[in-house]
């Protein structure tokens, strides 16, 4: 996969910090031979925290930081002087970042909203000084508690775009063209399959200065599910959008046909994506006369709004976006629980040096 600032997937080796060693020190001054225990307790290990933050966009800024280490806790010493904390290492990650576990794969956490924080490894706990065991009976106890080791684990930390509207189609439908012709959004347009490589949002403005985001992302194909064309890698950015628009050009040969394949892939890809309120747009209608766009009006699909659009000449745009709005405000689209399925180890890169996922390697087998 090329370089490119899109980076969408990283995988991070992650350690907490040890917790600190409690002391065993016996108290001793010039007139007090036997001051008995004063030994201090470890201090607590690093945690390491994952924090969402707005101001990011992908996860280009973890791509070379591929270790990531809190600090250890410092032993105690005499006279009960708690040794110091580890430092916590908090990772800054963009809102709607996924967290798998690299190994097997399993979801473990995701954080949504900007500053929502979560301890990803807790950093181990400091071990207790022998003054804590000092007792009638034992009166010079000369041991301490051990500090908790650390934890260690390779995660994955897996974006998926927060968007209002996600465009579902075809390569070549005319979804970047949409964008760009809605946003301030500036994607590549070109008249070849795949132009879109990755993802671009914009920032569709609506009446009364009100707005939403929508997600372009590349062209689906039939099998794509199965890896086919870009593949599922980017399905996973319209799991989080409230409305899915789906688009289908007006020359199409069979409209209908279309509109399940491309149905027929999100539900592979994940069932869930099913429930999500559509919209379809038949796109480029500037291409058609009056009379063989009232013939296509028979041989849409009737279990969704359809709008007929055309980016360039400008036509249906605005009850497109005023469709589209209502969609995304309606009561049944609120809820964004999603259930995450579980990463499928195939896919999780079993070295530490690439930027993405191995997502053409056939065979991997070795440890990772
Ligand atoms: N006549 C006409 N042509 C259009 C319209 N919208 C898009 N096109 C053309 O269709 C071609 C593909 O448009 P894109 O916006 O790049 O299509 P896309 O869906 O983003 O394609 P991929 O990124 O490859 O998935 C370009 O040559 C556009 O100029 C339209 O409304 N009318
Ligand atoms: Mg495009």
């Amino acid at each position: 996969m090329a370089e490119s600032n899109f980076v969408d997937y990283v995988k991070i080796y992650c350690r907490s910090g040890k917790g600190g060693a409690g002391s065993a020190h016996l108290h001793r001054a010039k007139y007090t031979p036997k001051g008995g225990p004063d030994g201090g307790d470890g201090g607590r290990g690093g945690h390491i925290i994952l924090r969402a933050n707005r101001n990011y966009w992908t996860l280009l800024h973890l791509r070379y930081e591929r270790h990531v280490y809190a600090g250890n806790g410092e032993s105690g010493s005499a006279c009960r002087s708690t040794g110091k904390d580890g430092a916590d290492q908090v990772i800054e990650v963009p809102c709607g970042t996924v967290v798998f576990d690299a190994v097997t794969g399993e979801y473990l956490c995701e954080v949504t909203d900007d500053g929502q924080e979560l301890i990803l490894l807790r950093g181990g706990r400091g071990g207790l000084g022998n003054w804590h065991f000092r007792s009638a009976t034992n009166q010079t106890p000369r041991y301490a508690q051990p500090g908790e080791p650390a934890i260690e684990r390779a995660i994955v930390l897996e974006l998926k775009l927060l968007a209002d509207v996600g465009l579902v189609g075809f390569p070549n439908a005319g979804k970047s063209t949409l964008l760009s012709s809605v946003s301030a959004a500036k994607p590549k347009i070109a008249d070849y399959p795949f132009t879109t490589m990755e993802p671009n949002l914009g920032i569709v403005s609506y009446r009364d200065n009100r707005s939403f985001v929508m997600a372009d992302i590349p062209g689906i194909i039939e099998g794509a599910s199965e890896g086919k064309g870009l593949g599922l890698r980017f399905l996973r950015h319209i799991e989080r959008n409230a409305v899915l628009l789906f688009m289908i050009p007006a020359d199409t040969e069979d409209i209908c046909r279309e509109y399940e394949i491309l149905l027929g892939e999100l539900e592979a890809y994940n069932p869930e994506l099913l429930d999500k309120q559509r919209v379809l747009a038949i796109t480029k209608c500037d291409m058609l006369d009056e009379e063989l766009l009232a013939d296509i009006k028979n041989k849409v699909p009737d279990d969704l709004p359809v709008v007929y659009i055309s980016a360039v000449a400008g036509t249906g745009i605005t009850e497109l976006k005023d469709l589209l709005w209502e969609a995304i405000n309606s009561e049944d689209n609120k809820v964004m629980t999603i259930t995450h399925r579980n990463l499928d180890t195939d896919y999780i890169e079993d070295d530490f040096d690439e930027g993405e996922a191995n997502y053409e390697e056939e065979d991997w087998d070795d440890e990772a």
